[in-house]
């Protein structure tokens, strides 16, 4: 049967539409038009926006509000040459004003701005500043979060974060050039984190001893290095990690944050105890924040855009608020559900279905007894299911095509010895052991469990023989 132009054309217009579907990154996009025997349908998917650049939306307070220098005017002298004191901070100036937005400005001209504090004149009483960062939305972490110190970085710090847009605050890293004075607590490094702890708070002396204050200016809050425990040093195995966010509660919510705050508790003091007779060198100054997240919209939503004033998702599958975090009017025939990165690559939308029309009667076919309901207009669910149409599994089950009781769970940890839980149904163990939860080891009762190393021997114990060999015969 010949075909007609139009739908020809319509056909290559989908295929380079799946062609640009491809090469665009994962969780990229909510939908797409696909081909199917019926003609053109949407494909829905699992879909995230793109990381920005959060600190061009941020709001900052810094307290308390004489903390700012320059107001009246003062001088400084920096730890190199602290006899050097002919720079001046002058609010009234624009030239010598330190302002906060000099924190987030984009610095085109490459000349380096900051907001600096008033000098440390009332010593010993303590030098202390909050800056806080407020978004006024739910946003994830993709990155590194990186403050910029200029004349040195502070010798204790504490970085804070609120889940609740500021009404209740938790620490996220603490820093210290000795963390056992500061906050009596070991230093560790995210080096020293690994899958089980990695959501752990730690104190780290990396960012906060003396090294010269042009040599190391960056304070981080590492999120790559703890990303990487899961997907691989160079991130390439982005679906592990997808894959613990979702069996890992705490996980997702670790990366998540509405506001930040940075607790300046302790300023540079150039490796040396504090000098009473200069105490024109110690102040904080901050050049730029950087904060690479992206709008947290629960998997229902590939952008989030300014509105009003606020960076709002923009939801697809029928969802809506700021986060896309309930069903819109009339699409609530389901309970709201995030979308889920599983099955990877594509994951599932689960998107809101319209509510209050006459076929609700139809039964999920895979979760229950019958494809229609019974006379009260009930769906009589399989093992395992629940919801209106038997459609959802209940807690310990996953759907596989019905729901399948789980095998093995991350957060209980059910694989032993070191096993991998893989989308709750299957244990992937290390070498040396095997069986449903990784519980049999490999050795019990079997000959060559080492075999590696035997065979390991055999090859060094051949080359000796042969170094041996040539030696016997050189010397006769
Ligand atoms: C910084 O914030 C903390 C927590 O709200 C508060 O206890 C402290 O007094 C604040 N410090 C300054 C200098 O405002
Ligand atoms: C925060 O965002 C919400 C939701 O968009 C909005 O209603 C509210 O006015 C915003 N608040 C501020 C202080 O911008
Ligand atoms: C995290 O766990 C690893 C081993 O699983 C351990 O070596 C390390 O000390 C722990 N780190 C912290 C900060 O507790
Ligand atoms: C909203 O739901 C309806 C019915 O389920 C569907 O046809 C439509 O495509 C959905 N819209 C979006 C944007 O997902
Ligand atoms: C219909 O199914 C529901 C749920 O399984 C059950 O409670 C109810 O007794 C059933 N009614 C009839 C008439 O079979
Ligand atoms: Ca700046």
């Amino acid at each position: 049967m010949p075909m007609d132009p139009s739908s020809a054309m319509l056909s290559q217009a989908l295929l380079l539409l799946q062609c640009i579907i491809l090469t665009l990154g994962q969780y990229d996009i909510c939908k797409s038009l696909v081909s199917t025997d019926d003609g053109p349908t949407w494909e829905y998917y699992a879909c995230q926006p793109k990381p920005m650049s959060m600190k061009e939306y941020m709001q900052i307070r810094v307290e308390p509000p004489d903390i700012t220098c320059g107001n009246p005017p003062e001088r400084f002298c920096t730890l190199e040459n602290p006899y050097l004191c002919s720079d001046e901070c002058d609010a009234s100036t624009k030239e010598l004003a330190h302002p906060p937005e000099l924190m987030q400005d984009r610095e085109r001209t490459g000349l380096i701005t900051y907001w600096q504090t008033v000098t440390w004149s009332r010593y010993p009483e303590p030098l202390l500043a909050n800056i806080s960062l407020s978004w006024n939305k739910s946003l994830e972490l993709t990155d590194d979060i990186q403050i910029t110190f200029e004349y040195g970085r502070p010798t204790i710090m504490v970085l804070d974060k609120s889940l609740n847009y500021g009404r209740t605050w938790q620490p996220y890293q603490y820093y210290a050039d000795d963390c056992m004075d500061a906050f009596g607590m070991l230093p560790k490094r995210v080096q020293d984190l690994s899958a089980t702890n990695v959501t752990r708070v730690i104190c780290t002396e990396q960012y906060s001893r003396w090294v010269g204050s042009k040599n190391e200016k960056n304070v981080r809050f590492e999120v790559r290095e703890r990303f990487a425990i899961f997907a691989g040093t160079k991130l390439q195995n982005m679906d592990n990690l997808y894959t613990r966010m979702e069996s890992m509660k705490g996980l997702r919510d670790f990366f998540t944050f509405t506001n930040l705050r940075l607790r300046l508790l302790r300023p540079a003091l150039g490796g040396t105890y504090v000098q009473r007779d200069n105490l024109l060198k110690y102040f904080y100054a901050i050049s730029n924040i950087d904060i690479p997240a992206r709008c947290k919209c629960n998997l229902h939503a590939g952008q989030c855009s300014l509105r009003d004033g606020t960076l709002q998702c923009d939801c697809e599958h029928n969802t809506t608020g700021q986060d896309c975090s309930a069903c819109e009017r009339g699409f609530k025939a389901k309970s709201w559900k995030p979308g889920s990165y599983l099955p990877t690559p594509n994951g599932s939308p689960n998107i809101c279905e319209a509510s209050g029309t006459s076929d609700k009667c139809n039964c999920n076919q895979l979760g229950s007894f019958h494809a229609r309901c019974n006379d009260t207009g009930f769906c009589q669910c399989r093992e395992g299911t629940t919801g209106q149409k038997c459609e959802d599994c209940l807690p310990g089950y996953t759907w596989k095509q019905g729901c399948v009781p789980n095998v093995c769970d991350d957060e209980l940890l059910l694989c032993q010895n070191g096993g991998s839980c893989i989308q709750n149904q299957k244990c992937v163990c290390p070498p040396s052991f095997r069986g449903v939860l990784c519980e049999q080891s490999r050795c019990q009762g079997e000959k060559g469990c080492d075999g590696a190393s035997a065979c390991y021997l055999s090859t060094l114990t051949l080359l000796l023989c042969l170094l041996a060999n040539s030696l016997l015969k050189a010397s006769a």
